[in-house]
């Protein structure tokens, strides 16, 4: 019988695996049998928009927290693909900083050309992994959601691809049960229109808590009151954003803050992150951490250490994503076909320790981007995966840090150069302020 492997999540990790499978049985290589569970009603993880909060229809926790208006947060140029570019996806250059829609649009494209849905199992909720070490397989126990059904089948491979942006952190501070207006995490956050002439407190300041700031002022908040724990964010904010330090209590209305400041406000949003949530996997198997650029216990960021045939995709912080993803699921699938030779335990944890040391040594940004860099690059020298300029991708990021330090209102209307087509993007039509309408329409309109 040939070996099965077990896909969790068929969002861009989960996609790109199976890409990657059919990449290689394109050039002849015999495929495993593959299975990959999907719970959502269809394909694309975060980037299938929910109005959905809470839980589904099925009484599922909703995965979703992305919102309506979400424009790419990076430039399209540093996460495009290097098998498929925008270009050969939209029949032409588009500009830098897409919405959504779009970019959905063209994780789709390539998912519908490569032919690969026919592996997914939608509704289907994974709810157990069990490893036996004496026959040296997973069973799998998942639910059919739409008639309720648990069944298992037995495994060679498990791959985790299930995403961890989705189960929020909801830190409470003291006057949370009092306050008469609303707190929400941002995954549970999905438009700006609710907050219009209101005065938000925003806590948190990393790209949900930056964005989500942006996202207030641009649909007419009356104020926006941004509450940092470590550092403030150091942008050049307009005159309706400003930066406080942490908050320490809320009576009634008021929200007092670490420097003795008061602010009176309407809404507070909760942008503190989100936990890697695994309640599939028992201890043994459980990767448990925080939202860190090298996650410990994974070789080369994919194969869990302690049993080599379980592996993770997209669990680090993200600067690279999709083709992040790509060189990632193109390792996994080279060591499920045993096409990568996995070194002694020994040395897989050696490996591990010595690029966890890298990274708690990094300070700025740029010096955050280039690691992320390397270890894109030490994997890409692995596979075929079709070699792309990292070092390129690298200052693509490094521009972007500076556009948004200059400018944090205009930083998603600036064109890049594609790195692997050469073509430069033509400007938007409309700058990111003003465009309220961001279907793939609008966007797409000469
Ligand atoms: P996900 O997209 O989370 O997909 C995981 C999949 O696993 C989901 O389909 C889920 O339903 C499924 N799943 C989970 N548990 C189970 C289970 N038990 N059984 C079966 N299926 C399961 N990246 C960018 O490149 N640009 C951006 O602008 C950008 N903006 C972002 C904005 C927000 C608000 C967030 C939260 C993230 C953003 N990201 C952005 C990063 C995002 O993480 C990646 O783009 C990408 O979605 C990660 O893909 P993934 O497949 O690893 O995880
Ligand atoms: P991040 O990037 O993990 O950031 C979490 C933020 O929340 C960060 O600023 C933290 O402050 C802050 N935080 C966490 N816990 C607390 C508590 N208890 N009190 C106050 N502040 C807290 O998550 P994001 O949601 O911003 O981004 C996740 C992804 O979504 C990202 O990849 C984007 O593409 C979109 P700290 O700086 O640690 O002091």
């Amino acid at each position: 019988m040939s070996e099965r492997v077990a896909i969790i999540g068929a969002g861009p990790s989960g996609i790109a695996l199976l890409h990657s499978f059919q990449s290689a049985a394109n050039k002849g290589q015999a495929l495993p049998e593959i299975v990959c569970f999907e719970k959502q009603e269809d394909w694309g993880g975060l980037w299938n928009y929910t109005w959905r909060t809470g839980t589904d229809e099925y009484g599922e926790l909703v995965h979703g927290s992305m919102y309506r208006h979400l424009w790419s947060n990076g430039p399209k140029e540093a996460l495009e693909f290097a098998d498929y570019t925008f270009e050969e996806h939209f029949g032409r250059s588009i500009p830098s900083f897409p919405p959504r829609e779009v970019l959905r649009d063209y994780i789709m494209g390539r998912a519908e050309k490569s032919n690969i849905k026919g592996f997914v199992r939608f509704r289907t909720s994974v709810r157990n992994v069990a490893y036996n070490e004496e026959t040296k397989k997973f069973t799998v126990t998942a639910c059919n959601l739409l008639n309720q059904t648990n069944y298992s089948e037995v495994f060679d491979y498990v791959v985790v691809a299930s995403g961890h942006f989705s189960v929020p952190n909801v830190p409470r501070f003291e006057g949370f049960e009092t306050f008469p207006g609303r707190i929400l995490h941002s995954h549970d956050y999905r438009d700006a229109s609710e907050f219009t002439g209101k005065d938000v407190l925003v806590i948190g300041t990393s790209y949900s808590g930056e964005d989500l700031a942006l996202q207030c002022y641009k649909f007419g908040a009356k104020s926006v009151t941004l509450s940092y724990r470590t550092k403030p964010t150091g942008f050049k904010w307009p005159d309706r954003i400003s930066e406080v330090p942490l908050l320490t209590r809320v009576q009634n209305k008021t929200a007092y803050f670490k420097d003795g400041s008061s602010k009176e406000v309407d809404a507070i949003l909760l942008c503190t992150g989100y936990q890697h949530s695994f309640p599939f996997l028992s201890n043994e198997l459980k990767l448990q951490c925080q939202n860190k650029l090298w996650i410990p216990g994974l070789y080369k960021g994919v194969v869990w250490t302690k049993n080599p045939k379980l592996l993770y995709l997209g669990m680090q912080d993200q600067f690279y994503t999709f083709n992040f993803f790509d060189v990632e699921a193109w390792y996994a699938r080279d060591v499920v076909l045993q096409r990568v030779k996995l070194p002694s335990k020994e040395e897989m944890e050696e490996d591990d320790l010595l690029w966890q040391q890298r990274e708690a040594k990094l300070q700025t940004d740029e010096e955050k981007i280039y690691f992320q860099g390397d270890h894109v690059k030490a994997l890409l020298a692995e596979t075929d995966y079709p070699d792309f300029n990292v070092d390129a991708i690298n200052e693509c990021f490094v521009e972007w840090e500076h556009d948004k330090a200059e400018n944090i209102l205009t930083y998603r209307d600036k064109a890049f150069k594609s790195v692997m087509t050469g073509t430069v993007s033509p400007v938007h039509h409309t700058e990111w302020l003003q465009a309220t309408d961001d279907s793939k329409e609008a966007f797409l309109a000469n």
